[in-house]
């Protein structure tokens, strides 16, 4: 199976010094310029004047030098008081000379520095064109190099973990083991077309189909992991909805345990959606306070409501807030009838559980026969805890990944391994239908070469475009 890769590193020249600011761009303790390439020492032994005289081209990897970054244009000026880090190829983020600059960081010392580097032959990097390098040098798979991404990103100490594990490789080894297991069976198959009968008394047919299927399975098992990678990822949409006044700010700052949303007294207080990111059980959770559904001709609160209702249409998770110390009324039976039948992972929060009950719980059940139902008073703070363990088994749908969970992270991972499966699937269909061999094998093939998509065995450059493009510049 040909590689694409010669072909897109062909493309891509690496002989030239790329050059970012690495850290947040503001005012900070400290802000790293890094180079990569051929050429960046020499570069540095022009613009880095050590406290010792050496030069950086003379420095040994992974050492650290205090000095001073001069600006030779102007009568060696002084530009700012630096650390300098020297990491030389091969063994290197990227597999190239890598010098890395702490200067302060202030958008003046950063911008003079990075100026510098870019007058001196350096190029400014694209978004994650280091940890694109390291993908063309070797040093890692695709995969991997979307672990980085997950890990800038993770939110939670679970999806730092999940991603830590996608670094280190181990999605990458179970990927390109089902690979080399279909290669297998591919190559079992090419013989069979080739071979007579009996040349072949030890490649059973039956023997085939049932690795494939087999190999089928492990490839379903990963896609059905990939709602707890995406969660894991890109954590859940979680709307808080109800009438107004049933106590929906009181419990978006019950859980955010601030005083995040206003709360009155006065029904239709909260007019806007407010929206925070919190970890609840290890769960990144966006978490939305809305503006209480009712019919009203107040053209504000109207606007609140219609902004309310677009995020219930997008919410992974609703926390129907209803009210313990009153009947059911009109607003919380619209509300109810809208949500009860739109396949949405819904949890009933009854609130006020400190007041005298007024509330038909079992009318309510009727409409929800499914869904788990918290009782709490967000005054009191009770119940809050519960309702958390609440979303964390509706979210884990009862199997909560542990620290090993390795899996699916990505859209473009799961289109790549529906692909494979279906193609795999058309392969079994075709031998139970008993067309010829090199038919059926043909299909092999192709789940074959969508799967080295996944690790970059096989990838086109716009494919690694896309992944790098969510990159920031500097990584
Ligand atoms: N007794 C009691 N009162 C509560 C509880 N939760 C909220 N309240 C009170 O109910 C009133 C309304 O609370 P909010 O949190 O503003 O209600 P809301 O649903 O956000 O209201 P709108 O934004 O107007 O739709 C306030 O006076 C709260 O103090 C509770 O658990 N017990
Ligand atoms: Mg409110």
């Amino acid at each position: 199976m040909s590689s694409c890769l010669d072909k897109v590193m062909g493309n891509l020249g690496l002989d030239d010094m790329i050059v970012a600011v690495s850290t947040p761009i503001g005012e900070g303790g400290i802000g790293i310029v890094r180079l990569s390439g051929k050429g960046s020492l020499k570069l540095a032994d022009k613009i880095f004047l050590s406290k010792d005289g050496k030069k950086p081209s003379r420095f040994k990897t992974y050492t650290v030098h205090y000095g001073h970054i001069i600006d030779n244009s102007k009568g060696r000026g002084v530009v700012d008081e630096v650390i300098l880090t020297v990491m030389r190829a091969p063994r290197s983020y990227t597999k190239e000379d890598i010098i890395e600059i702490n200067c302060h960081s202030g958008i003046a010392p950063l911008k003079k520095i990075l100026d510098l580097c870019l007058f001196n032959g350096a190029r400014l990097a694209e978004p994650g064109e280091f940890t694109k390098r390291a993908f063309l040098n070797g040093r890692i798979d695709v995969l991997q190099a979307e672990a980085v991404l997950d890990i800038i990103k993770a939110k939670t100490e679970l999806s730092l973990r999940s991603a830590l594990n996608n670094l280190e490789g181990l999605f990458s080894k179970k990927i390109d083991e089902i690979r080399e297991n279909l290669i297998e069976i591919y190559a079992h198959m090419e013989a069979s077309i080739d071979f007579s009968e009996e040349e072949l008394r030890g490649l059973r047919k039956d023997n085939i189909f049932k690795r494939l299927n087999s190999v089928k399975n492990e490839i379903e098992k990963l896609i059905s992991s990939s709602n707890h990678g995406k969660i894991l990822r890109q954590g859940i949409k979680t709307v808080i909805c109800g009438s107004p006044n049933v106590g929906k700010s009181s419990l978006m700052n019950a859980i955010l345990k601030e005083s995040r949303s206003i709360v009155t007294h006065i029904p239709g207080t909260t007019r806007d959606t407010i929206e925070e990111i919190v970890n609840i059980k290890g769960i990144s959770v966006a978490l939305v306070d809305t503006a209480g559904i009712t019919d009203t001709d107040h053209l504000v609160e109207k606007e609140g409501i219609r902004r309310s209702h677009i995020y219930l249409e997008n919410a992974d998770l609703i926390l129907l807030v209803l009210d313990w110390s009153r009947r059911l009324n009109k607003d919380d039976l619209d509300i109810i009838k809208r949500i009860k039948d739109n396949r949405k992972e819904v949890i009933v929060v009854i609130n006020k559980r400190d007041l005298r009950k007024a509330l038909d719980i079992k009318r309510i059940r009727r409409f929800f026969p499914k869904s788990p139902f918290a009782h709490i008073s967000s005054l009191k703070m009770t119940g809050i805890d519960k309702l958390e363990n609440e979303i964390k088994d509706i979210v884990w749908k009862g199997k909560t990944p542990g620290p090993g969970f390795i899996g699916v992270s990505n859209e473009r991972q799961l289109d790549i391994l529906r692909r494979s499966a279906l193609d795999i699937n058309e392969a079994i269909k075709a031998h139970k239908s008993r067309l010829p061999m090199d038919c059926i094998s043909a299909y092999v093939r192709a789940s074959i070469e969508s799967l080295g998509e996944i690790t970059g065995h096989t990838i086109t450059e716009k494919a690694l475009d896309k992944i790098f493009s969510e990159f920031c510049i500097g990584k």
